[in-house]
């Protein structure tokens, strides 16, 4: 699609038909998600005008403090979801448990599951630093008009239908995969309208930008250390840039755009890391390998992890293709 000032509405009804055995059913899910991304994007803006900052008092089941606008972001997802009866279930960061949606008459005739972490990165609401929001999409495998069961949910990520993020930054941007390349869009905040301004998105084949926590170092497994001296070593295009955002869709989107990798690996202090299969991690490595990127748990695909808990974290190596590969070299040389 070439014309200028394609809006993501008309994008959406533009491509309903190339989705497999569409029935517009994908597309209003879609349609669904943005809205809600526009009113939290709209609450995020505001965050630093009005008392909504700052931690709501709650904790999430991770143990970790919730901060007010994660529960707010929380809220405005499910209930956009929910009130347009066009999902069977919902899985959320921030919910112990996965939601049956049931519509008015019971019989909910839906097939579409959705899994969100609905602001990633929260903890840089209070410094003015760009969060984002993380969605899933996934065919139900239980028969359809029968509540939804956790086996819906633990899906590997080889199986989404589409996935995608908001990311709330300098621009927000909707950036969004059904399997069939990834396309961007940008927020005309006056218009409250999302305009196609990414199409077919490509990760840099490689590229020069590494993105982790190195404040881990002394926790990291040998292969992620000796990876880092790599990076940092002077030859041929190396040493490379260190850029640390801490807010996976921001640290995500530039590495995509400008080509780089992003890690968070397993430590001596977290067997598994920190990032969520579900949330996180299979629907940035959906929309990374749609743009020629990759994504993998150091030694193999992320998507063809099979999970066996809704809240269950891993290992997250991802970006441009070649970067990822030669983190995978040094990981099954050395622990
Ligand atoms: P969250 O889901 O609690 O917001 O945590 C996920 C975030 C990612 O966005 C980010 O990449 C990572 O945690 C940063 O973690 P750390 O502070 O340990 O480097
Ligand atoms: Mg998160």
């Amino acid at each position: 699609m070439n014309r200028k000032n394609t809006t993501l509405g008309e994008f959406i009804i533009e491509n309903q038909a190339s989705f497999q055995y569409s029935s517009g059913e994908l597309s209003k899910l879609i349609n669904a998600i943005r809205l809600a991304a526009k009113v939290v994007n709209h609450e995020v803006n505001k965050a630093g005008l009005v008392d909504i900052i700052g931690e709501a008092g709650d904790t999430n089941i991770q143990g970790e403090d919730q901060q007010k606008l994660d529960v707010l972001a929380n809220e405005k997802f499910i209930q956009t979801l929910k009130n347009r009866e066009i999902v069977c279930g919902i899985a959320s960061e921030e919910e112990d448990d996965f939601i049956s949606v049931n519509s008015n008459d019971n019989q909910n005739q839906n097939k579409y599951v959705v899994l969100i972490d609905p602001l990633d990165g929260s903890s840089n609401i209070d410094v003015n630093v760009s969060v984002g929001t993380i969605f899933s999409i996934y065919r139900r495998v239980t028969p359809i008009g029968t509540p939804v069961q956790l086996e819906d949910f633990l899906q590997p990520g080889r199986n989404q239908i589409a996935a995608g993020y908001v990311v709330y930054g300098t621009s927000t941007m909707l950036v969004y995969t059904t399997g069939d390349g990834v396309n961007g869009f940008t927020l005309n905040p006056a218009l409250g309208t999302f305009y196609l301004s990414h199409p077919q998105m490509q990760f840099p084949e490689t590229g020069r930008i590494y993105s982790l926590n190195e404040g881990n170092y002394v926790h990291f497994p040998q292969g992620v250390k000796n990876y880092i001296k790599y990076c940092q070593q002077e030859e041929g295009d190396r040493p490379y840039t260190s850029r640390y955002i801490g807010s996976l869709v921001s640290d995500f989107h530039r590495n995509m755009i400008k080509g780089g990798i992003y890690i968070y690996p397993k430590s001596s202090v977290a067997a598994e890391g920190k990032l969520r299969l579900l949330y996180e991690c299979n629907p940035m490595a959906f929309i990374a390998e749609q743009a020629n990127g990759k994504a993998s748990n150091g030694y193999s695909s992320i998507m063809d992890v099979v999970p066996t808990a809704l809240h269950q974290r891993v290992p997250f190596f991802c970006g441009s293709r070649k970067m990822v590969e030669k983190a995978e070299e040094f990981m099954a040389v050395q622990e």
